[in-house]
């Protein structure tokens, strides 16, 4: 056959992408099976599943090829792996699109859909794409609206007022991410603060098992479970109760939590917040207070916002009782002060806490130091910019005096709960999850408003709830709520005229339990137990770090609602067993002379790192390498890259820059030399096939050196490349491949040399099968070029190494008698005791120091030294 072969092809990934990808998907080499039957081990890869935003771009080149390259690996080591793919569906840019070029928003969902299918397939991924759902579909999302009833029945949904991000112009209620400085992110409109009526998920009812369980998951980054910790945000402290001097509108005291009730000492003032129902007392009777508070609910709701303000404050004129002293002091309202955390109101201590003290110099009240730094002198310390917050000694502080902070902390809760004025409490940041959007394009929220019923699930029969299609986007406010009919219905209890609930879902939802659906997607009900509980936890999920803490917190509520509410079994609740953050793929940035953004194609680089406008040659200048993004237009559109190089090239250039948690550079010169690097495997594969003997040959003997050395350059391969696929060091992973193509390039065919034949094609094996997880078209064509009529690498085990013949081929070991050095013997690796002191013994130097004498004992350390002792 080989002398019947053409002349070597040129690699031609085009014509070898598609006939790859056709090949998998007629033999359908990535379909899960329904439930994994236990005979092998399963493994569920994922990655955040995309928002069709309209192209793919090269985030999620990067995410996906990295979540291929471990669904292949996987694969190959044996494993049942589920790799499914489905889209976001559901969110405002779609309503964007209709509202500024009048298409629906389903039908700029739906075609962007499938353009970036379209493109995804040409990546050549391993997905079971019988799976893909979009969760604007209502076949998926009326099992979001029955998961949202069996919560509701379950008592882990809500409606409650809350204040709420307001954006007047989009009139719809914002996320505290999406408020920027004060203004909503889309319309820059100043946002306020309004009481509305929203559906909230009781994910607080979880918060101690979100927090404790974090230190569980100990294949997820650090990083994002430091952050989750302290979004969840558990504080020890107390409530004190300071009773009012004189009780107004019915209030006759103010409760505040503090995380140092040993401070009370150093109390000066007690402020509260503006939505706080006191300060409403006090506006009621004071002008000026109804302003001050008007006022503060302009800056919004988010910490930063309140953060970042300057420190404001309004003097009531109330005055408090204090626990402990027989004194009264002031109470303020204060525009640092939330109402949703803790009680709403604090007692300020503005000599341990920075806030309080930008306040207190702002507004000229006390401050007085009670804890007395290491080391510092109780008659000199003062306080002047800097608040005092670390440990210390208690002064000015009656019974506390002389204790450290830890010890006055408990000693005066002992004592607010002697004299009934406190209590120690646990404090948790984390509220719960407001999930109203006045918006078109999400889930409708399962309910019905009955005047007489008040407020009626939705008949699971009636599910789903589907969105009209005739809708007014042009209209500030909620098409929902616009819609002349769709809200018109019938109470399913008493059959009075009714309203449809005209909130939709939050999009995070949505992607809450995406990955459950995934394990039965045609299922009629939410998830299928036997799959849902055979498939989770997901294996290995991968996403941007954008996404640690409130997809993934959502996500890990989810698993535990749907637990216990019988929809999974997850003992752990915990959706994802190992997660992976990719860094960001960057870009340099171009600017023309009239100070606009280029785009790279636009541009020439010179040799000299300058760069021209490639049709105007007028100079360009070139920017900082960031993040790519359209605004700074320093994007590559993958599928470009795919119509000149291939998926495979892509693929290999975005493994091998950078560890793939960092960010790394997109550069031209990376492609081609990525581009390259498959040229030469190619032509190393077609040039060397006449000369290789055929497969399955026996290893000839004896081998030679050459022959030896490219064998244990090939084990010592496989071993690092094994290594490092199992440590997601794909980078790693590449460059070991390239020194193995340069080892085979170096060991040239030697028509006298059977066993060097030999050897080349075990390394050029080798090199196929380890490189197929990444370059998978490649692979599979030389793949059928060196072992024609067997099945497709897709569907082969992972190649193993032999220890003994990556192992260097002899050791050095030095030679005592009597514990003095002697000599130094070369032997084999691994090979046995008796022949080492054998070789040892006839090392002409030792032979002359034992003279011929008795040996009493041998040691023997392996790899290092023998000593024999006369
Ligand atoms: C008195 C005090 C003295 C405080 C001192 C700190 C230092 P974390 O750790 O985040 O739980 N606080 C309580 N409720 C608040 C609210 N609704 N809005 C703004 N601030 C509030 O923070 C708890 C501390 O934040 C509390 O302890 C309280 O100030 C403040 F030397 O009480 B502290
Ligand atoms: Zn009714």
């Amino acid at each position: 056959m080989n002398e019947l072969s053409p002349a070597p092809r040129a690699y031609d990934p085009a014509t070898i992408e598609t006939r790859w990808q056709k090949a998998w998907e007629d033999a359908a080499c990535f379909a899960a099976p329904d439930v994994p039957d236990g005979t092998r081990p399963k493994y569920y890869v994922l990655e955040m599943f995309p928002y069709p935003s309209g192209r793919i771009h090269m985030g999620h080149v990067r995410n996906y090829t990295l979540g291929d390259v471990v669904a292949r690996y996987k694969r190959a080591r044996g494993f049942v792996v589920l790799h499914p793919m489905g889209w976001d569906a559901f969110g405002l840019p779609a309503e964007n699109a209709a509202r500024e070029r009048g298409i629906h928003p389903a039908r700029w969902t739906w075609d962007n859909i499938a353009t970036m299918r379209a493109e995804l397939k040409r990546m050549g991924l391993s997905l079971d794409w019988s799976r893909e759902f979009a969760t604007c579909d209502p076949a998926y999302y009326g099992h979001q609206q029955a998961l949202f009833l069996d919560f509701l029945e379950k008592g882990l949904v809500e409606r409650k007022e809350a204040f709420v991000n307001w954006d007047p112009v989009d009139q719809t209620v914002l996320a505290n991410e999406q408020v920027i400085d004060g203004r909503g992110w889309r319309s820059g409109a100043p946002v306020e603060r309004r009481k509305l009526a929203q559906w909230f998920l009781k994910i607080t009812a979880y918060a101690e098992d979100l927090l404790a369980a974090l230190d569980r998951l100990d294949r997820w980054p650090e990083r994002v479970r430091t952050m989750q910790r302290n979004w969840i945000g558990r504080s020890e402290g107390a409530r004190v109760r300071f009773p009012l001097v004189a009780p107004i509108g019915g209030i006759d005291a103010v409760e505040v939590f503090t995380t140092r009730p040993d401070t009370l000492f150093g109390m000066s003032f007690l402020a509260i917040s503006a939505d706080h129902p006191l300060a409403a007392a006090v506006a009621e009777r004071d002008a000026k207070a109804a302003e001050f508070i008007a006022e503060c609910r302009r800056l919004g709701t988010t910490e930063v916002a309140i953060e970042t303000a300057e420190k404001r404050g309004f003097e009531t004129g109330l005055l408090v009782r204090h626990p402990f002293l027989d004194r009264t002091f002031p109470v303020w309202i204060a525009n640092f002060v939330l109402m949703e955390y803790g009680t709403g109101a604090i007692f300020g201590c503005p000599a341990h806490d920075q806030r309080d003290l930008d306040f207190a110099r702002a507004y000229g009240l006390s401050v007085t130091p009670v804890v007395l730094p290491p080391g510092a002198d109780a008659g000199s310390f003062a306080i002047g910019d800097e608040a005092y917050v670390g440990d210390g000694t208690l002064i000015n502080s009656a019974f506390l005096d002389g204790l450290d902070v830890a010890s006055a902390k408990r000693r005066v809760i002992e004592e607010l709960e002697r004299n009934g004025c406190g209590t120690g409490v646990t404090q948790w940041r984390l509220r719960d999850w407001g999930i109203s959007r006045q918006r078109y394009w999400g889930c409708p929220i399962p309910v019905i408003h009955c005047e007489a019923c008040g407020i009626v699930p939705v008949p699971k029969t009636d599910l789903p709830v589907t969105l009209p299609e005739d809708v007014d986007l042009s209209r500030p406010g909620n098409p929902l709520d616009h819609h002349p009919t769709w809200k018109h219905v019938a109470c399913p209890r008493c059959g009075a005229p009714a309203r449809r609930e005209t909130d939709t879902m939050d999009t995070f939802v949505d992607s809450s339990w995406y990955f459950a659906r995934f394990t039965a997607p045609h299922a009629a009900t939410p998830t299928k137990r036997e799959a849902v509980d055979a498939w989770l936890p997901v294996d290995q999920y991968i996403g941007g770090i954008e996404h640690a803490i409130l997809h993934l917190l959502y996500s890990r509520f989810f698993t535990r609602a749907m637990r216990d509410t019988g929809h999974l079994g997850l003992a752990s609740g915990e959706p994802f067993a190992g997660l992976f953050t990719q860094g960001m793929v960057k870009h340099e940035t171009y600017k023309g002379p009239d100070g606009r953004w280029l785009y790279p194609w636009e541009v020439e680089k010179r040799p000299d790192g300058t760069a021209v406008h490639k049709e105007t040659g007028e100079p360009v200048t070139v920017g900082a390498v960031e993040a790519m993004s359209k605004s700074k237009r320093n994007t590559v559109d993958p599928g470009a890259i795919i119509d000149r190089f291939g998926a495979d090239t892509a693929r290999w250039f975005i493994l091998s820059d950078n560890p793939p948690e960092r960010d790394m550079e997109w550069t031209e010169a990376g492609v081609a030399g990525a581009h390259r690097f498959l040229r030469r495997v190619w032509a190393l594969v077609t040039g060397a096939l006449p000369s290789l003997p055929p497969r399955g040959t026996a290893p000839p003997e004896p081998m030679s050196d050459a022959a030896r050395t490219l064998r244990r350059s090939t084990h010592r391969t496989i071993a690092a490349v094994t290594q490092a696929l199992e440590s997601f060091a794909m980078n790693v992973a590449v460059a070991r491949l390239h020194e193995l193509a340069n080892a085979i390039a170096e060991a040239k065919a030697d028509q006298g040399d059977p066993s060097l034949s030999w050897a080349r094609r075990e390394a050029l094996e080798a090199l196929i099968r380890l490189a197929s997880p990444m370059i998978p078209h490649l692979a599979e064509e030389c793949w059928s070029l060196l072992a024609p009529g067997e099945p497709m690498l897709a569907t082969e085990p992972w190649p193993e190494h032999d220890p003994a013949l990556a192992a260097a081929e002899t050791l050095t070991i030095a030679v005592q008698v009597m514990g003095k050095l002697r000599g130094t013997i070369e032997v084999p690796v691994g090979a046995d005791e008796a022949s080492v002191f054998a070789a040892a013994e006839a090392e002409p130097n030792v032979a002359r120091a034992i003279a011929g004498r008795p040996i009493r004992k041998r040691i023997h350390v392996p790899g290092k030294i023998v000593n024999f002792v006369l």
